[in-house]
């Protein structure tokens, strides 16, 4: 796949997003900080079977992650290594996107949807991709505000169709690449 500048961008976002602790790579320890960030936000317990479920999911991508990218094998990820890896369809790719992507989204959706009915309030949104990945609350409101429906809700298909876009589209007046806020 072609890394054009406008995807180049959306990949250095993504990579900071994943960069927990900031030293400019992508480690073990920055997801399950994170991780253990976001369950604690929502208030489980370490042992809550929600909470289980999303570290399994969290620590399971991060080995698909570390397995398709880690070209010299030093147990993290630079961000050229993060570059080539999805250039060459190593990671999301259109056509395994919603298969690969769904299970991740169904263990974040237990941990963030209160109520079960597979939507996301403002509230709920900005916590939880702030606990995971940083997002200023201003961006994240601004991306809810973008994406929910009518009663002012996100909901798992949206959130997917957006995190799609944020991957493969290159047209920035489509939504979900502001997923992630700002770029820059
Ligand atoms: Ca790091
Ligand atoms: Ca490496
Ligand atoms: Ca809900």
């Amino acid at each position: 796949m072609e890394i054009t500048a406008f995807l180049e961008r959306k990949l250095a976002r993504r990579f900071r997003t994943y960069d927990t602790d900031g030293d400019g790579f992508i480690e073990r320890e920055d997801f399950t900080q994170a991780g253990e960030r976001t369950t604690k936000a929502f208030g489980l317990a370490a042992d809550d079977p929600k909470a289980v479920r999303f570290h399994d999911q969290l620590l399971g991508l991060w080995e698909h992650l570390v397995s398709v990218t880690d070209q010299d094998s030093d147990g993290r990820i630079s961000v050229d290594e993060y570059r080539t890896a999805f250039a060459n369809g190593m990671l999301e790719t259109p056509e395994s996107f919603d298969k690969g992507y769904l299970p991740f989204l169904d263990a974040v959706m237990a941990v963030a949807d209160g109520d079960g009915d597979g939507k996301l309030t403002v509230e709920e949104h900005v916590k939880w991709t702030g606990a995971l990945m940083g997002l200023s609350e201003r961006d994240a409101r601004g991306i809810h505000d973008l994406l929910s429906d009518e009663d002012g809700l996100l909901s798992t298909q949206a959130l997917l169709a957006a995190i799609r876009e944020f991957y493969f589209s290159e047209d920035p007046a489509e939504a979900g690449n502001w997923l992630l806020g700002s770029l820059d």
